[in-house]
Parts: structure tokens; sequence; C-alpha cells
């Protein structure tokens, strides 16, 4: 008998039971367990029906991705899921947690399911470049008709036991938390109610319903917008829409195809990658599991603007208070003005109850004193990118604040120990970058200081983890991670303009690539003083910096989207940037000043000048040890700066596209252009003479 499942008899059911922490997988073993216990069950004479339950937090989640790009051992997963669904004695699911991709498929081939109501189901194989590949593009469309299972499979979205219930997904809601009583108890009910065995492959009743329908076409037309540049998710409706056009065996031929299509693209690589990495990242090196991590159960923040009001409502959210203090009242009646809008419109979108709008305000309170941060366990410093005002705040805030006290800045490009030197406690000082609009972006930047300590630094990715971001842990220098490549980026996208793009044909090219929006249409949301406001203080500190046409669009107050011009011009309502000829004509002057004459620049050079330049930065964050891993700046460009979740996060993409490919366009623009921004990397070179990839660091 397999270790990972278990077969025994309580009363005249035979119960198979999966233990393989920490999801239950369908590993090779469990798979294996699974087609043996089966057929313990179907011999024992004692048992009249037979019920499928799973130890631990969850039922089965799935597939076991660690196994994808190996050689698949039989049985495989259809196969497995026949025998369920062939069982000639019912087969009931209980289910708890969550029943996920492989494991909801397992569940609708066994013929009866009960949930907890706690559970939540779905198969969100699409999130990880797949689809569907065990029979849930065929069966359950056979239980909602085609518009759920298209939304549920295309989507990935999961859906909690009451809606699974409406939708016949499930057959019974337990309120109780013991499955195992729960689930024995329904299938003893079947039991003695003499239920027939049920397969879902023979149920064609909504089938019927939406066979010949043009919804698939709808769908389809509906992913160009939502699923640009992705392939799986298009697949899967092809995959669903065979459900209403074969006999299910043919169905699940053509299921399996689209799944090996989806399989062999590296997409599927790109996103499984960003999955594991995004759990990876949690992991910090050197910082041992057992760290004590303090209780922050209320938070005081520093400026209630755009920043501020976004990490309060982070805190609100999961039930810990907030202090936001203002320097004078009616800023923060505006910022307070801010966060109940934003709180009413998801109240609009019916994304949360006006009952949650109300108790989340009342978690937020505003003040115009620092005495109201004596208790607080820490403090988020939010004010504009100025050295010698953050380090004012940061030395009141140690005099006023309690021992223990965790005092962080959302600086975005700070020196974070020259900050923490103005405290008697550096080892309490961290960084913490949020992301504009910081209620919605997943990415939590925390960066540690020379002397931040341990505990902090693990309390600060456990604060992550609280407020539902994505904590990385990155080292201390100008622009940390994030900003540091960012800036190369958009210094590379200047230059390519200077000498003869346009700033559309540049962005066109990072949209291309998968990106949101470009380089320029970026700069224009957040605004282009902000960045003209840096260089102008680097400036005045004496630093040489370049004289760009932006500052010019600056000084014509084209500040961006907020003032409806920018690098881009912009129409009432609308947010879609429109090329400007006047800006085309100021970009012409600007070169004639600098006696530049523009040249013919290809889409491929303005790839390789805007992401080469930002890999050769990553290989030298990696050698000071800024960031531990290639998977840490990975998470930190997916989820800060939007970069292509399918293809892995630049340094994942790097290797794909080859290291010496890389290193040899590096050298060139390092010959043709030079700069510190192209001087090789040596880690770069070092791993490409060793033939290795980031991903082996
Ligand atoms: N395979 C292998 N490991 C998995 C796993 C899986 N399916 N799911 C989770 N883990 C590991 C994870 O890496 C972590 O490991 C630990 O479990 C806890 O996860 C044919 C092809 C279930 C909702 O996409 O969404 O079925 O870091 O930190 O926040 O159609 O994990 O501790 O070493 O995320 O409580 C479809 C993926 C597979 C579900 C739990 N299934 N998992 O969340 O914990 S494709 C999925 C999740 C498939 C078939 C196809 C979540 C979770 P470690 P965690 P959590």
């Amino acid at each position: 008998m397999s270790e990972v499942v278990t077969y025994n008899r309580e009363g005249t059911v035979g119960v198979i039971t999966v233990n393989y922490p920490p999801v239950n997988a369908l590993s090779h073993a469990v798979r294996s367990g699974l087609v043996a216990a089966l057929e313990q069950g179907q011999k024992d004479s004692g048992a009249k029906v037979l019920l499928l339950v799973c130890e631990g937090r969850t039922f089965i989640a799935g597939a076991d991705i660690r196994e994808f790009g190996k050689p698949m051992q039989s049985p495989g997963l259809p196969e497995v899921m026949d025998h369920y669904e062939n069982s000639d004695k019912p087969m009931v699911a209980a289910i708890h947690g969550t029943a996920l991709g492989g494991g909801l498929e397992t569940a609708i081939a066994c013929h009866y399911r009960i949930a907890l109501s706690s559970a939540r189901v779905g198969l969100p194989e699409v999130k990880l470049g797949l689809l569907p590949g065990a029979g849930g593009t065929q069966r359950l469309p056979r239980l909602t008709g085609a518009k759920k299972a298209l939304e549920m499979i295309t989507t990935g979205e999961f859906v909690d036991a009451r809606e699974a219930l409406e939708l016949g997904i499930v057959d019974a809601v337990d309120d109780g938390d013991d499955i195992k009583a729960a689930g024995l108890a329904f299938a003893q009910k079947i039991a003695d109610e003499g239920k027939p065995v049920r397969r879902v492959r023979d149920l064609t009743e909504k089938l019927e319903a939406d066979k010949g329908s043009d919804v698939f076409d709808q769908f389809r037309a509906s992913l160009e917008k939502k699923a640009r540049g992705l392939f799986s998710p298009f697949k899967c409706v092809d995959a669903i829409q065979a459900a209403f056009e074969l006999p299910f065996d043919e169905g699940m031929k053509r299921e399996r195809e689209l799944f090996t299509e989806c399989m062999e693209s590296p997409q599927r690589a790109g996103l499984i990658h960003a999955f594991f990495a995004e759990r990876e990242v949690s992991k910090v090196k050197g910082l041992a599991k057992d760290t004590p991590v303090r209780d922050i159960n209320s938070v005081g923040i520093i400026g209630a603007g755009t920043m501020g009001g976004g990490i309060a409502m982070n805190f609100a959210n999961v039930g810990i208070p907030v202090t936001i203090v203002e320097v004078k009242q009616e800023a923060l009646d505006k910022g307070l003005g801010i966060i109940r809008k934003n709180y009413e419109n998801s109240a609009k979108k019916g994304r949360i109850s006006q009952q949650q709008v109300e108790e989340r305000m009342a978690l937020i309170s505003g003040s115009l004193t620092y005495d109201d941060f004596k208790e607080v366990d820490l403090v988020i410093e939010a004010v504009f990118e100025n050295m010698a005002i953050k380090k004012e705040i940061f030395a009141k805030l140690d005099a006023v604040c309690k021992h223990g006290a965790i005092l962080a800045s959302n600086t975005s490009t700070l020196d974070i120990d020259e900050i923490a030197s103005a405290t008697g406690r550096p080892e309490d000082v961290v960084g913490m970058h949020f992301f504009s609009p910081a209620n919605v972006m997943k990415l939590l930047e925390n960066v540690r200081g020379s002397k931040t300590s341990d505990e902090v630094k693990a309390t600060v990715m456990a604060v992550a983890k609280k407020i539902k971001k994505v904590g990385v842990l990155v080292g201390n220098c100008y622009g940390f991670v994030g900003n540091r490549m960012l800036h190369k980026r958009g210094a590379e996208a200047m230059s390519l303009v200077n000498e003869g793009a346009t700033p559309q044909q540049v962005d066109k090219v990072l949209t291309d690539l998968g990106y949101p929006m470009g380089q320029f249409a970026m700069s224009d949301l957040a605004g282009i003083d902000v960045g003209y406001r840096i260089r102008e203080e680097r400036r005045n500190a004496g630093e040489n910096v370049p004289a760009s046409w932006v500052d010019k669009l600056v000084e014509q107050n084209r500040l961006g989207q907020k003032t409806m011009a920018g690098v881009y011009k912009y129409e009432e309502g609308s947010r879609k940037p429109i090329p400007d000829p006047e800006v085309d004509a100021i970009i012409a002057d600007f070169r004639k000043e600098q006696g530049i004459t523009p040249r013919e620049i290809s889409d491929q050079e303005i790839l390789e000048r805007c992401m080469f330049v930002m890999i050769n930065e990553g290989a030298k964050i990696l050698e000071e040890g800024i960031a531990d891993r290639a998977l840490d700046i990975d998470v930190v460009w997916i989820y800060g700066y939007g970069f292509p979740a399918y293809r892995g996060g630049p340094m994942f993409w790097a290797d794909q596209l080859g290291l010496d490919t890389i290193l040899q366009a590096v050298e060139k623009y390092y010959d043709e252009l030079g700069g510190d921004q192209w001087k090789p990397s040596a880690l770069l070179k070092k791993l490409v003479a060793e033939g290795k990839s980031f991903g082996d660091l």
C-alpha cells in the first residue's frame, strides 16, 4: 500500500485517504496510490460506496507542478480520472480547503461531491500557461454550461462552496469543519438511498443548451484585450468548445492535443517559474526560519498623499488600525477624503460592502501630531523624496516612538543607511517601498539597511504576507532593485529618442514584449515632473545630469496625464496616449541644439538597448548582493513594473534568450555607446564563460 494514499472501511463506506503535504498534489506516487486504493475498494465487498478525502489543510490542489517538464510517468491523470469515473460503486469526493486543477478534475470524475462551506474550487491552470488537462474542459461544462465554464477556466478564478453548489459543481455543502465526518455521513446517505453511479461524462443537458451558440466567439473577442499576448486562454476556449461539438472521448482527445501545445509553449515555463519564484522570495537567504517576528497591531503613517493613503488602506483592509499624521488639517482632510472615495468606488463595483467601507474607515484616523505615534508598532514615512526632510522626520520619530517600534521609509530611491543615521536605533530602521497605487500593486520591496536587525527584516516580510503583498527583501543602493534597473532602461529610452526613434516607437516595442504600457506612457502616468524634480535635485547637488527634451516639456507645464499633456496628449476622460506633433517638434529642436542628426533605429535595437541594459544591471545587482537570487529580481519586475509574467521575469527571460547572446550585444553597445550602463557585468561574463545561467545561481 502506498505511503501517501490509504484505504480502509468505515461501516459500508470504503475510505480512500490522500496524505501528501503540503497540498496533496497529484504526484506520481499519489496517482498510483489512488488507482491502487480504488482497486481495493472495488474488491471490498463490504464497501457499498467509496469516499475520497484528504488529510492536511486542503483537498488535492492540482497536478504536482514540480513534475512538469519531466517525462510523465504512468498512470497519467486522465487515466486515473477514467478509473474513478468508471467505478461501479458510487464514488464520493469530500472537499475541504481548495480543490484546484487536477484536484477539481478528480472530484468531478467522482459521482457525487460534498464540500465544507469554507472550501473553494477552481481550474487555475491558465495561470500556469496551461489548460485543464484531465477532463476539466469536458466535464465542467457538463455541470455548469458553457458561460460559467469559460469564465472559470479562462480566468482561473476560484469559486466558493456556496456558488459551486448553485452551479451544480458540488451536491452538498456542510457548515462544519470536519470534512471526514461530513464526507462519511454524506456517503452513507448515498448508500442508504441506493443512489446509482452518476458519470458526469454522460450528462448532456447543459451541452444541449449551448450547442452551436456564439458564446465561444464572444469569449475569444473579449480575450483579445484581457489576455493580450497570452497563449493558453485561447486554447482553453477551443477545448471547451470541443465539449459542445464532439462526443466525450473525442473531446478528451482534443483536450489532450491542446494541453500538449500549451505544455510546449515557452509561456508555460515562464508562468511556472513565476509561480514558484513568488513563493521562494519569502524564504530570505541567511534569515533563519525561526527568527522572531514582532507583533504589528497598530501602524502610523506620515503623509496623507497618494502613497500614504494607499498604504493606510492595506492595513485597514486586514483590520490593523492606522494613524496618519499630516502637517496641515486641510491636507489631512483631503487625504482621508480620497481614501473614503476609493473605498466607496470598490463598494460601487461590489468588491466590498458599504459596511466594510465604514469598518475600514473607522480603523483610519488622522492627526497633526507625532505624539499619536507613541504606542504604534510600525511607522511608515511616505513624504516626497528629499533626504533632509526625511532625516528630520526620522529624528523626530526616534524621539517619540516606543522601544521596539519599527521605523520604515517608503522612499523609492534614497539611502536607507543615511536616513537611519538620523536615529539612535538604525537596527530598527528599514525601507518599505510600496508601488502606486499602493492599495492595488502587489509588490512590497523591503530594503535592508546595513544595520537593520534580522528581527526587523523578518517582521517586514511577515507584514507583506499579512497585507497580501508579495514581499521581496533587497539591499540598499540608489533605486534598490526595481528603480535602479528602471532608470537604466529610462536613460536608454531617452537616448534612443535623442538619436532618432520616436517615443511611441519605443513604447510599442515594450508593449509588444508584453508590458502593459511603455516607458514614456508610464512616465506620463506617474507625472514627468517627478523625474524632473529628482534631476533638478541632483543638478543642485552639483551632479552633471545631461539636459533632456523631457525637461522642456515640464517647463511648458506638460506634466503628463494630470495636465492632459506630457510626452503624449490625452483626451478628456481617456488615458489613451496620443502622439503629439508638438512633442516631435520639441524633440527635433532639442536634437538640433545638441547637434544630433537623427537616424533610422530598428525595433530590435530598441528592444536590446531597453532590455539588455536592465539585464546587465540586474547582473551587477546580483554581483553586489543587493538581490540574493535572480528570481528576486524577476518577482520585483513582474509585481512592481508589469513585466509579463508569461516571460518569467527579466532574468528568466534572459536565460531563455541565452546569456551569450545578451553578453555579445552588451559588449557591442559598450564599444559603440560606452557608459557605465554598458560595461559588461563580471558575473554575466563569468556565467557565459562557464556556460551557466542566472537560474543556476
Ligand atoms: N504542485 C506542487 N507544489 C505545490 C502545488 C502544486 N500544484 N501547489 C502548491 N504547492 C507548494 C508551494 O510551492 C509551496 O511550497 C506549498 O505548496 C504551499 O503553497 C492536469 C495540469 C493551493 C491555493 O495551480 O494556488 O492541475 O514554498 O505557499 O498560499 O489539469 O498553492 O512551501 O515549498 O501557495 O496556502 C493546478 C497551485 C496545477 C494550484 C495554497 N493547481 N497552488 O496556497 O500556500 S496544474 C494550481 C496554489 C493541473 C491538470 C493541471 C496555492 C494553494 P513551499 P502556498 P497557500
